[in-house]
């Protein structure tokens, strides 16, 4: 395969203004019939250029240029383009494909979805429905002819408004779409279906009536009121945060069962993966119910940040996923809990972006070059690039960040262009320079910070030096210091705020300061002090980075319980959990655990005074994927022993507490989605995990009778993966079954079924996992059922997937060569856990390496494969 790279971006030689579609839906295929209206980029200067369109699996009925049909000599037809040579400057271009969405298994372009149509175009898919200049910064205004069978699909969808319909001879109907917005193709989409329509409407600030519809499966009618609240949740702030209204007068979101992705944000026709919008108590999980709201604002906000500015070439994606993901991330510390949100965004960061960024598919969150443009939808374009963008808000403020989105949006409404495009609103709204801010984008890599301290008694003087390190990534070494911004605060002796004095005479110190990196050492001194404070270093998590720093076991104690940020009290116990757990990984079984760690856990546990959500997070112990991306030679299975250890350690010492925590946030009333609820239910159900980690006979009951009488998928899944990760093995076959009698028609509630065996050590062992394969619930063509099963034990079923046979690595080998005929963006991403093969103890990574050889070799492979296998090798 090809490498493709930024620095050969030229603009396009044609533009099309217009795109005219005529869709004839049938059983046994489609043809789409397209009327182009191309011209020449006056910009371009190639006025010599042949006309390439892309193209993928197409089969060609016809072409004709200003109404003349072209002769086979006047075109050359590959597998990927076509090709027409000494075209005008302005032109008509009818062509007619024929393609079959009924065998498409990759999920790309227009399929089929458990008997509806549908469509996924981003990145490159629209190259699969029809010839086109299948690029981003070709935009064009689209109108659609849907033309299906009136029964087997009543309702015919794509982008914009309905003009027109009517009906069609032999049972068939019409319905013809306009979308006034010109668009990029991979913001096309088309559904067909027999469905069910939800309504809303929501006013907008000018005072417009929007017109929302939601479209689902008739099984599922109960299940979309969570989403539409979200959604119109999601419209109100972003009028009020950004200022950004909706422009269209309708706005539809599709839920389909079968999708690569999680979501797509196709201008007005948003469509979802049915795990991320469908929900209801008895069957979504507070996590989904989270997950959920998250996910449609993060689509609803692509219709600016995305749609209306949209990215110049596919380099720049980051330009709208880490803007994006930045805004979801707002709204929903707004909406709920900014601490826990902000936990869990960094949970995500520093266990599985570090990592990335550490392993052989490291890259700049705007890469320089790509093989598959489709292995790049990854956690550094979104979520390191979301951190970039918040760094550019808590170096510019609020104020100023909102000026320079506004300039932003003005400046760039309906064109393509670049995240230097965003950087530099940004500079000209507030003045600032975010020259070397740039190379956030440019250098990958995760920066470590290196912090030593002392204090000069005598002069009352703290002095604290920073130093930055980038570590190499494939292709880039000796890396320039990055502008760091990076919050501190200082504590006295009795956990209070100590003021940041850096000139010794400075009066009304804050207690907070953003100091600014950008060399490779700074040292600042802090004045004043009477004693050494204890730092609280890199609060709210300022920036995307590693801190080393010799924190002593009792500094970690005092911060956790005196830290004024939130965010650090949680990391503090964090750092200290690691460290007992990481010095217990390969000793014998009879070393002492650290009797401190027992005390503060039970001050969490046992002081309802304390912000209940932000203990429910601090009660969860670091995973092991987080121990493992810490270890220099990781030997999963002795991490994993270690992690079980403090955990039963710590549930036998807490055992009277974790029941007492247990009955006093039992059963409350009206299930809500609020953080205290979210956090009530969060504590009982680790009390109840941890409790049977440690075969308790009196939480035995407690589980099996909240699993029972559950009016909720919290509480009720709260007992299943407790039941499943104990010893209690009957209890655990019978709620197994019981759970799936009971849902099994319920595809969302499946998956989560599947998943809590397959990501559990107890029950999910490899013949349990080739078991769950079997299943006649599982479906390869799903990559939501493949993603419960083998995607949650490779990737959090660690001791399992490791073991030391290599069993689990040649598993992983099998599915992923399995997928890869059928659904290639799915077998590359499943490739992930060999990636990392370095990080692991020298037997464990030379059999990674043996299955990362085994799928390198199979024959055919697809290009996502081979881009992900062969940079892993290399
Ligand atoms: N649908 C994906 C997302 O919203 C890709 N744009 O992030
Ligand atoms: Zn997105």
């Amino acid at each position: 395969p090809q490498t493709i790279y930024l620095s050969d971006y030229t603009v396009p030689a044609y533009l099309v203004d217009h795109v005219d579609l005529r869709f004839e839906l049938f059983e046994d295929g489609a043809r789409v019939h397209s009327t182009l209206s191309i011209r020449r980029n006056p910009e371009s200067g190639r006025s010599d250029a042949a006309l390439a369109l892309d193209g993928d699996s197409l089969s060609l009925q016809a072409v004709s240029l200003d109404g003349r049909e072209l002769q086979e000599s006047e075109y050359e037809l590959s597998d990927e383009q076509l090709v027409i040579a000494g075209v005008p400057d302005a032109f008509k271009l009818d062509v007619v494909t024929w393609i079959e969405p009924q065998n498409n298994t990759r999920l790309e372009g227009l399929y089929k979805s458990s008997g509806m149509f549908c469509t996924q175009c981003e990145a490159e898919g629209f190259r699969c429905i029809t010839f086109f200049p299948d690029r981003p910064d070709v935009m064009s205004r689209f109108r659609t002819r849907i033309e299906a069978d009136r029964s087997a699909y009543p309702v015919l969808l794509s982008n914009g408004n309905d003009v027109d319909r009517g009906d069609l001879e032999g049972d068939r109907h019409f319905v013809t779409w306009e979308d006034p917005f010109p668009k990029p193709c991979y913001l096309f989409a088309l559904v067909a279906g027999d469905l069910v329509e939800k309504r809303d409407t929501f006013r907008t600030c000018s005072g417009r009536d929007i017109d929302l519809r939601m479209y689902v499966e008739p099984r599922n009618a109960e299940k979309c009121e969570h989403a539409m609240d979200s959604l119109k949740r999601s419209m109100r702030w972003d009028e009020e945060v950004y200022g950004r209204e909706y422009d269209l007068d309708i706005f539809m979101i599709v839920a389909v069962d079968d999708f690569n992705m999680g979501a797509m944000e196709n201008k007005g026709l948003n469509i979802f993966n049915s795990s991320c919008v469908l929900a209801s108590q008895e069957t979504a999980t507070d996590a989904a119910f989270q997950r959920i709201e998250a996910i449609v604002a993060h689509e609803y906000f692509h219709n600016w940040s995305g749609n209306r500015v949209t990215c110049r070439d596919w380099f720049q994606l980051s330009l709208k996923e880490g803007f994006t993901v930045f805004r979801d991330s707002q709204f929903s510390a707004d909406m709920g809990s900014p601490t826990v949100k902000r936990i869990e965004d960094v949970t995500l960061l520093r266990t599985a972006q570090f990592a990335e960024d550490a392993g052989p598919m490291a890259h700049p969150v705007r890469p320089a070059s790509y093989m598959e443009i489709s292995n790049f939808y990854t956690l550094t374009i979104y979520e390191k690039g979301a951190e970039v963008v918040r760094m550019i808000h808590n170096l510019l403020g609020s104020e100023m960040f909102r000026k320079g989105s506004d300039l932003y949006f003005e400046r760039h409404d309906g064109q393509a262009v670049t995240t230097d495009d965003f950087v530099r609103a940004m500079e000209d709204a507030s003045g600032r320079d975010l020259g070397q801010f740039r190379l956030w984008y440019e250098q990958a890599g995760t920066p470590v910070l290196s912090v030593s301290d002392e204090f000069d008694e005598d002069a009352g003087i703290y002095r604290l030096t920073i130093r930055q390190d980038i570590p190499d990534t494939p292709g880039q070494t000796d890396k320039k210091p990055q502008h760091i911004p990076f919050a501190l605060g200082l504590l006295g002796s009795h956990g209070e705020s100590l003021p940041l004095r850096l000139a010794p005479d400075e009066q009304d110190a804050p207690d907070e300061r953003v100091l600014e990196l950008t060399d490779s050492e700074h040292t600042f001194e802090f004045h004043g002090l009477d004693e050494r404070p204890v730092p609280s270093l890199l609060r709210h998590f300022s920036a995307p980075v590693r801190v080393q720093y010799p924190w002593t076991r009792e500094q970690l104690l005092f911060l956790m319980s005196h830290d004024p940020d939130g965010f650090n009290r949680w990391d503090a116990g964090q750092r200290l959990t690691v460290d007992v757990i990481r010095s217990l990984v390969g000793k014998p079984k009879d070393t002492p655990v650290e009797p401190r760690l027992v005390t503060a856990y039970r001050h969490l546990i046992s002081d309802s005074e304390l912000d209940q959500a932000l203990v429910a997070k601090m009660l969860q112990l670091p995973s092991e994927a987080y121990l493992i991306e810490l270890s220099e030679s990781a030997d999963v299975p002795a991490i994993h022993e270690a992690r079980e250890r403090v955990l039963k350690h710590l549930a036998i010492a807490l055992r009277d507490e974790l029941v007492a925590c247990y009955r006093r946030n039992g059963d409350s009333d009206a299930y809500e989605v609020t953080p205290e609820a979210v956090a009530r239910r969060s504590l009982r159900n680790t009390a109840l995990a941890w409790l049977l980690a440690i075969n308790d006979e009196e939480a035995r009951e407690l589980a099996v009778r909240q699993f029972r009488n559950a009016d909720n998928m919290t509480d009720r899944m709260g007992a299943l993966r407790a039941l499943v990760n104990s010893d209690y093995e009957d209890d655990r076959t019978e709620a197994l079954e019981t759970f799936y009698e009971q849902f099994q028609d319920d595809p969302q509630v499946v998956e989560l079924w599947f998943s809590v065996q397959a990501s559990s050590d107890r029950a999910g062992q490899l013949p349990h996992i080739r078991r769950l394969m079997a299943h006649p619930a599982f479906d390869w063509k799903n990559p939501n059922k493949v993603r419960s099963v083998v995607g949650a034990f490779a990737g959090q079923n660690l001791a399992a997937f490791h073991h030391s046979d290599g069993s689990g690595y040649e598993f992983l080998a099998e599915q992923v060569c399995r997928l890869d005929d059928s659904n290639p963006q799915i077998a590359a991403r499943l490739v992930t856990p060999l990636t990392r093969w370095r990080k692991f103890a020298p037997a464990y990574s030379a059999s990674m390496r043996a299955a990362l050889e085994r799928i390198r070799d199979k024959e055919g492979l697809s290009r996502d494969v081979y881009e992900v296998v062969h940079k892993s090798l290399a």
